[in-house]
């Protein structure tokens, strides 16, 4: 019970990355938020989940890429917690697409999501932490696409990196509230975000072979990283970027 009763709001979070997340905090004791974008159903179920493990949790909708309905979001959540000790910026989206496809709309909506979306929520509930004068810890889900291009996700891997930079300097300006803020980067974790890449037997193949683990990594995986830095174990821990990636970064020749 690492995050006991630590209000905590996870964005995306009703399925993938972001399930897990919820779950396993709720698992330690926090107070759950699910922020989602247009699946209630996906979003009551991780309430429910939660609540039967007998945890307290809520949804909440939002688009994390508009201010006006992350403001409202952050809103509902400190009138029903009281405060936001722990935000998760795991929404993200990363639509496939070859360098010379990527469209000026496709740029802009990808941007505006992963990264405005991460400014926005990460800003907001900061606000709130220090008018509520409680510690913080602000956590964002970047990707091991920080290190390393993706000949279909440059559009992608760029809000990935905003977001790791994002963190440090929000962590030197927060630091002095109490709020910590850090990055998580995932390696290639199963999900929808990829589901019809790894569709694929080659491409599934491929990137489990050139892992050492060899296995492609689990929303839990992400989810016990992020349980770390939300707890008070990590009262030292600011400003920093965590691969979990099985180390297939690493894993050159
Ligand atoms: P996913 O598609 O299952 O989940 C993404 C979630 O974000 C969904 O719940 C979706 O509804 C939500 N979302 C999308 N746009 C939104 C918006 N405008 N407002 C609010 N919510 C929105 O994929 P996932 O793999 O669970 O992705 C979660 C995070 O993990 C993303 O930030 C992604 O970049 C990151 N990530 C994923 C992997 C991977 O291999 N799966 C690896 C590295 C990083
Ligand atoms: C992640 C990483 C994964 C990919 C997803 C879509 O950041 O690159 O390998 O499957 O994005």
């Amino acid at each position: 019970m690492r995050c006991m009763n630590k209000a905590t709001l996870v964005t995306g979070g009703s399925r993938g990355i972001g399930k897990g997340i919820c779950l396993q905090m709720a698992a330690e004791g926090a107070k759950v938020a699910v922020n989602y974008l247009d699946n209630p159903e996906q979003a009551d179920e991780v309430v429910r989940l939660i609540q039967k493990m007998g945890g307290e949790a809520f949804a909440v909708q939002a688009d994390v890429s508009r201010k006006e309905e992350v403001d409202r979001m952050i809103e509902q959540v400190v009138k029903r917690f009281g405060q936001i000790d722990v935000l998760v910026n795991n929404a993200g989206i990363c639509p496939f697409a070859e360098v010379l496809e990527i469209t000026e709309e496709l740029w802009d909506v990808t941007n505006a999501i992963n990264l405005k979306g991460t400014f926005l929520c990460s800003q907001g509930a900061a606000k709130k932490m220090v008018e509520n004068k409680n510690r913080g810890s602000i956590i964002s889900i970047s990707s091991i696409n920080h290190y390393v291009g993706g000949k279909l996700q440059a559009h992608y891997g760029v809000t990935k990196s905003g977001q790791v930079n994002l963190m440090k300097s929000f962590a030197l300006g927060l630091a002095p509230y109490g709020i910590r803020c850090n990055s998580v980067l995932p390696g290639t974790i199963e999900t929808d975000i990829n589901k019809d890449f790894l569709a694929s037997k080659e491409n599934y193949d491929y990137l489990v072979g050139r892992n050492p683990v060899g296995f492609l990594g689990a929303p839990s995986d992400i989810a016990h990283a992020v349980v770390y830095l939300a707890s008070d174990e990590a009262r030292y821990v600011n400003g920093t970027e965590l691969l979990v990636d099985g180390g297939a970064l690493i894993n050159y020749l």
